[in-house]
């Protein structure tokens, strides 16, 4: 509840991710670009979203394709132009959605002007903006391992000094415990404040503070990336810092960080008093086995454990991981994934194609670019059933992903069981009921495979059962229950096959 007692926009919404080299083309380069996400905002506010967020768009070498940013305040040319960012938001908000951009305060670019001018000389005035340490003998000054692998440092040999990145040496980290840098990265939220964003998606927010002596890991997490444990207590002051930017802007601006830390408790802190992050990206469901009790324990936990006022998020997939459909293997998983995902209490993010029920591009070894190995996740949107998938282009910069021919927008829009269709009809339920957008959320007892809760509020009430099994389960429901979404042809609603699930609602 905001000051006025309002809730924020952004506990009611769902947000849509865009990667945007994969989402729509218009320059026949084969990658697509913000007038793309401009000419697909109808099928956006058709699919029933409230807000997008756009993975980073700005000036880039593309080691990282993007999140290596040489510009923060302008758009790569690949991409399009201030001006196509303007026409673009000015566009989400007429159709009543907000947008998100991304933020990567972490690292720069190895081309940024700051780290040109920082590795020019030991007594460049921007030598502080990054980390800069003595080796130790011939080697770096710890042994910290970067998120891609390999070593955290790279030796400059110009200056004689290694500088610390915890992802690519074209991502050289920048030094937050430096004034200028804070207020040189405040400009940055100002100016895209100031051209009407609706919030940040923040990249790897844990990561910003660190221990200027540079401590070696315990040995007995040698080989773990430093992204993965990275979490001093000096990125919660600074966290504090741009999360009163922020509110000082009007239109509840929000932010949504992106936190590795495998636990929930860590995961947590990051909310602060009400006073740090506005949401915290749960990445729990990428990694949970897709049973019962692997979900009720993920839910149970989500309820409990994060501090009261603290709002959920939930996530299937994103750009970085292996799509749910391919996790899952089987579309009756995937379909009643997405039940949850769009029914759970908490904010949801849904991954551009997942609507389709994409899977992972099969991509061949010649045609494989990304650092991490994750391109498979990040082909590119098939939107019709033509040999370009509506893209100007027939062979974008990545293979498309399986079965494009039949898993498009043109040929699930034609088909009502589609898993399209499956989501339009979760979101309307969802934008129809205050119980699944502010309810709270009730597990039920029982046994089995099948998985059931309740939401509640204001005398508004849903239910959703999901059968994780793979054979058909039996439940039995109080009377007056009928199903107002099912993820599979309307059955038996005491009967649910294999996978599947369904949203109840009172007769
Ligand atoms: O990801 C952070 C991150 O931890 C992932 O890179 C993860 O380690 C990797 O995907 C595991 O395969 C963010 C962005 O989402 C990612 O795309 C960037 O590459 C990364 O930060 C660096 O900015």
């Amino acid at each position: 509840m905001d000051a006025d007692g309002h809730v924020p926009w952004w506990r009611d919404a769902v947000i849509y991710q865009i990667y945007p080299r994969s989402f729509q083309d218009t320059g026949g380069d084969g990658v697509g670009d913000l007038p793309g996400i401009e000419r697909r905002l109808d099928h956006l506010a058709w699919l029933g979203v409230d807000a997008i967020w756009v993975s980073p768009f700005y000036r880039s070498p593309m080691a990282d394709f993007g999140y290596d940013v040489s510009d923060y305040c302008d758009v790569d040319p690949l991409f399009g132009t201030l001006a196509d960012f303007d026409r673009l938001i000015a566009s989400v908000h007429q159709r009543g959605m907000r947008l998100l951009v991304d933020w990567v305060p972490n690292h720069t670019s190895d081309r940024h002007p700051w780290f040109l001018d920082s590795r020019s000389s030991r007594s460049s005035p921007r030598r502080g903006w990054y980390h800069w340490r003595d080796g130790r003998g011939d080697g770096p000054p710890n042994n910290w391992r970067a998120a891609f692998g390999g070593r955290a440092w790279t030796l400059d040999e110009l200056t004689g000094q290694w500088y610390l990145h915890l992802f690519l040496p074209q991502q050289p980290d920048l030094n937050w415990s430096n004034p200028e840098v804070v207020a040189a990265m405040h400009e940055v939220l100002r100016f895209w404040l100031d051209r009407g964003v609706d919030g940040f998606r923040i990249d790897v927010v844990h990561c910003i503070g660190k221990d200027p002596a540079f401590p070696d890991q315990p040995a007995e997490l040698g080989e773990i990336d430093r992204v993965g444990i990275q979490n001093e207590p000096a990125t919660h002051e600074l966290i504090r810092g741009f999360r009163r930017l922020v509110d000082a802007y009007p239109g509840q601006r929000t932010t949504v960080g992106e936190v590795q830390l495998g636990d929930l408790e860590a995961l947590a802190s990051f909310y602060g008093a009400g006073d740090e992050l506005h949401m915290v990206f749960n990445f729990l469901p990428l990694r949970a086995a897709w049973t019962r009790p692997a979900w009720w324990g993920m839910i149970e936990r989500v309820e409990r454990d994060l501090p009261a006022g603290a709002w959920p998020t939930w996530v299937l997939s994103n750009h970085d991981e292996p799509r749910v459909r391919s996790r899952l293997g089987s579309d009756a998983a995937a379909r009643s994934a997405a039940l949850l995902l769009l029914t759970l209490r908490g904010t949801p993010f849904i991954y551009q194609g997942d609507e389709l029920g994409l899977e992972d591009a099969v991509v061949p070894e010649s045609r494989r670019v990304d650092p991490g190995g994750r391109d498979g996740c990040r082909a590119p949107m098939p939107w019709d059933r033509g040999p370009g998938h509506g893209w100007p282009v027939r062979d974008p910069w990545l293979p498309w992903p399986p079965q494009a021919g039949t898993r498009n927008v043109e040929a699930e829009r034609d088909d009502p069981g589609s898993m399209l269709h499956l989501y339009r009809r979760l979101l309307a339920a969802r934008r129809g009921s205050a119980a699944l957008r502010r309810g709270d959320l009730v597990l039920r007892e029982g046994a089995g495979d099948v998985l059931a809760f309740e939401r509640n509020c204001e005398g508004d009430r849903r239910l959703v059962v999901v059968n994780f099994g793979n054979r058909s389960s039996s439940i039995r429901l109080e009377p007056g229950w009928v199903v107002e979404v099912s993820t599979g042809p309307e059955g038996d609603p005491e009967r649910l096959p294999p996978h599947g699930g369904a949203l109840l609602r009172p007769g």
